[in-house]
Formats: C-alpha cells, sequence, structure tokens
C-alpha cells in the first residue's frame, strides 16, 4: 500500500471511530499512533486530538505552498509596531551584537549562537504566506537557518519530542518533532531580502509556515528541546494554548 493510501486508511479509521463511537473513541486511536496533543484534555480536547492526528496523517511532512515572487505583498501589515521591552531596545541600540540564541534542554551540546554565528549555517529560504488566525495574511520571503541544522548540530538526546520556543516577551510556542524538522522551518534572520525587521520580529524569529502566524515566535531567544510540555506554563504547549487557543494551528 502506498504512503498516501496507508494515512488516508488511517485517517479513515480515525473519523470513522469518532462519528461511530464518540470522540474518544478517536482519540484513544491517535493515542496508538503516538499523536495526542499537549492540549488535548479539557471541553474541546478530544476534537483536539482528532485534527492533530488526522492533520498529521494526512499531510505528513509535505510542504507548505511556496509562491512565486511577484506574489511577494508589497506592504505586509505588521502586527507588532513597538518593540517588546527595555531589554530588547537595549539590545536593539547596541546593533543585536549581544543578542544570543540558546538551544538547550535534551540536547547533548547546548549552543549559545550570535548573529553571526548563525550566518555560518547554511541559508534557507521560501516565499511563503503568513496568516494570522484574525483573518489577515501575507506573503513574504524569508531567510535563516533551517531549525533542523541547529538541532543537528546541538544533538538531540534521547526522548527528545517537542521544541518550545522562547522570545524576549512573554509569546512562547512549542511546535512538535514533525515541524521542528520540517525543512520549511526556519530560524529566520532575514525578510524580503533584508534583516528582519524588528516590527516583523527582527532580529530573529521562526517561520512555521505550516501553521497559522501565531506559532511563528518572534523575537526568538531559546529554542528548549523537551519530551514533555508539562512543566511549562499551564502544560498545555504554548502562552496561546493557555489562554483557549489550540495548540496546534496546522493549516
Ligand atoms: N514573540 C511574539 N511572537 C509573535 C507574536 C507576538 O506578539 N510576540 N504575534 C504572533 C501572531 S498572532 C502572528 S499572526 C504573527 C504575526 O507576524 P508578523 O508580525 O510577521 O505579521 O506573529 C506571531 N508571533
Ligand atoms: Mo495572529
Amino acid at each position: 500500500m502506498s504512503e498516501i493510501s496507508r494515512r488516508r486508511l488511517l485517517t479513515r479509521g480515525l473519523a470513522a471511530a469518532a462519528g461511530v463511537s464518540g470522540l474518544g473513541l478517536g482519540a484513544r486511536a491517535a493515542a496508538r499512533l503516538g499523536l495526542v496533543p499537549p492540549d488535548s484534555g479539557g471541553l474541546f480536547g478530544a476534537g483536539e486530538t482528532l485534527t492533530y492526528a488526522a492533520h498529521r496523517l494526512l499531510v505528513g511532512d509535505a510542504p507548505a505552498r511556496e509562491f512565486p515572487r511577484h506574489m511577494i505583498s508589497p506592504s505586509p501589515f505588521a502586527n507588532t509596531p513597538n518593540p517588546p521591552n527595555d531589554a530588547y531596545k537595549a539590545l536593539q541600540a547596541g546593533g543585536f551584537a549581544d543578542w544570543r540564541l540558546q538551544v538547550d534542554g535534551l540536547v547533548e551540546r547546548p549552543l549559545s549562537l550570535s548573529l553571526t554565528d548563525l550566518r555560518r549555517y547554511p541559508e534557507r529560504s521560501h516565499i511563503t504566506q503568513l496568516a494570522c488566525e484574525e483573518g489577515w495574511s501575507y506573503i513574504a520571503e524569508w531567510s535563516g537557518v533551517a531549525m533542523a541544522d541547529l538541532l543537528a548540530s546541538a544533538g538531540m538526546r534521547p526522548g527528545a519530542r517537542y521544541v518550545a520556543c522562547h522570545p524576549m516577551d512573554p509569546w512562547w510556542e512549542a511546535i512538535d518533532m514533525a515541524d521542528a524538522l520540517h525543512p520549511q522551518t526556519l530560524v529566520a534572520t532575514g525578510m524580503n531580502g533584508r534583516a528582519l525587521p524588528a516590527t516583523f520580529g527582527g532580529p530573529l524569529r521562526i517561520r512555521v509556515p505550516r501553521q497559522l502566524g501565531y506559532k511563528s515566535v518572534k523575537y526568538l531567544v531559546r529554542l528548549e528541546v523537551v519530551d514533555r510540555l508539562d512543566h511549562l506554563g499551564k502544560g498545555l504547549g504554548g502562552s496561546n494554548a493557555d489562554i483557549g487557543y489550540a495548540w496546534y494551528a496546522g493549516i
């Protein structure tokens, strides 16, 4: 059986289990496949589980859509007009020379990387759409380092399952390894051929084009590799999940 028909079968199985015997059975099927999201409890938990499991099985590691250069949005909406705080402004005043990205947690070699260090990794780029859950979107070219390359150079230890992405403001988000290691998931330093502007999360942000905009954490300072998420925040996998948004925001 081809990979895609196997996935379709599994997905139909999940959906059928959900339809015939209630969401609980679908959730149990997802558990057997290791596809239970951190926000699987509570009122909408079973639905979150089905969405995550079905999406992962159907989409697999398929890339997000990439666009031709002429479709780059001429004046994208800057969602965060003001830099996050005084600590950020101090780093900005120094031209971000002291900006560091920590890569730690379940890794063999914790890293502390300056923006110059990041430039030593192979440069990756893509032209993709950033879609906010509020309805607006824009297309831009993003460039930087593949998160997979950073994780490879830190060396993941057994049990590594999620990457928690921490910024300078309280907005943190975790992604699973399927997204962390996906070739389009970037630690971005550039946008449309220039250094990433502060209003778009500069000097460093992640771009996870397979999920809604809120997962693309701006002002990134730390990638924390973890085996579980229950000790971070309220344990739901991100600051947005903690206030009621879905942890998995696949599109
Ligand atoms: N650190 C941080 N990251 C963030 C946010 C934020 O407020 N702080 N906003 C998120 C939301 S809701 C969206 S839609 C995108 C917006 O990205 P943009 O500024 O490139 O439009 O960034 C996301 N990442
Ligand atoms: Mo958003």
